[in-house]
């Protein structure tokens, strides 16, 4: 073998290494093909339970919380024993990061790990329900990455996207806020809607762009949640996360997606209230069309936002989108909806 060739081996050799590398696999795209098992909140203890009265409790577990406990079936990880697959990556947590050589993944509340085994089940399946609509194979995908999480100690009872670092972060202030399926989906949702910002960017540069951002990911969480896990009353968000600051409030719900608001009269500058005006139109949209148009229309949508987007400006992208994908039919629909809300006239 002359020297050229065995320069060229070598470097061949160091580029199935780093192939193999665990950092590597982790941002590698679909071929996580290892599964597991965790146990999980589905999507969490009040909505599955239909309990009213279960509190945190210091983060204790205790034997009313027992029957919400759910085994599941963990996908795409990567084989390296760690909460590391196609569609998340656990990075960094409060406790020691769950490490399990069969990928056996069975904690209960009290264990940090648990909160690291909801994050990676409900952004994988969020991820897979997003693939099965098209998107990443005959449409454009999104977010279709492994996606960073990181469970800490924030002190406030606040969870982010933290889009420089491209990473979610979940909070522990009441209940944990990854205890709540629909808190991790909500944070996805910004995630999503950051990675259909074309150059890649944050989306929400307006209030009421800001406010489109909180009423997707509140949407988000309740058509994902749907889906794998429905429960009785699916237009409230995050029932859990919820009881420590709405006690007096039942049913306990961070936010709702079913409120009579409408555009411009219920605006009152408040992003995540301001949302509740646009959830209600995408709720709405999802009642008359079914989750499967209805997501398919509303995240190709979402392609075509202006970072700094008015609800007017995303509702006539939403209308075009449907007529695009569906013809005038369920274009009209959906126009009817935005009209209701008076978003549209
Ligand atoms: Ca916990
Ligand atoms: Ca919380
Ligand atoms: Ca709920
Ligand atoms: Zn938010």
């Amino acid at each position: 073998m002359n020297t050229r060739m065995t320069r060229i081996t070598f470097f061949a050799v160091l580029a199935f290494l780093a192939l193999l590398s665990p950092l590597a696999r982790a941002q590698k795209n679909g071929n996580g093909s290892s599964v597991g098992t965790g146990q999980v909140f589905l999507p969490n203890p009040v909505a599955s339970l239909q309990n009213q009265y279960l509190t945190d409790q210091k983060d204790q577990n205790y034997p009313e919380l027992m029957p919400a406990y759910r085994m599941v079936t963990l996908t795409n990880l990567d084989g390296s024993g760690f909460l590391r697959g196609d569609w998340a990556t656990i990075r960094s947590s409060t406790g020691d990061l769950a490490f399990s050589g069969t990928n056996t993944f069975h904690f209960t509340r009290e264990d940090d790990r648990f909160e690291q085994v909801m994050a990676y089940f409900w952004i994988t399946e969020a991820q897979k329900y997003i693939q099965s609509l098209g998107f990443g194979t005959t449409r454009r995908p999104i977010n279709m990455e492994s996606q960073a999480v990181r469970i800490d100690q924030i002190g406030i009872d606040n969870s982010y996207s933290w889009d420089k670092h491209d990473i979610l972060r979940f909070g522990k202030g009441g209940v944990d806020d990854a205890e709540d399926a629909e808190v991790i989906l909500h944070e996805y949702g910004h995630a999503m809607m950051d990675s259909q910002m074309t150059p890649f960017g944050n989306f929400g540069y307006s209030l009421e762009a800001g406010a489109i951002g909180e009423g997707f990911g509140d949407y988000w969480a309740a058509t994902v949640s749907s889906l794998i896990a429905p429960t009785p009353d699916p237009a409230c968000i995050a029932d859990w996360d919820s009881v420590s600051y709405t006690p007096n409030m039942v049913p306990h719900c961070l936010r709702r997606i079913d409120l009579d608001l409408h555009y411009p009269q219920d605006l009152e500058g408040r992003i995540h209230n301001d949302g509740q005006i646009w959830s209600r139109a995408l709720w709405d949209i999802r009642a008359r069309l079914g989750n499967i148009q209805a997501d398919t229309l509303i995240l190709e949508a979402q392609f075509s936002f202006a970072a700094d987007t008015s609800m007017p400006a995303a509702a006539t992208e939403t209308v075009q989108a449907a007529r695009n994908l569906y013809g005038k039919k369920v274009a009209d629909t959906v126009r009817q909806v935005f009209v209701e809300r008076g978003i549209l006239n």
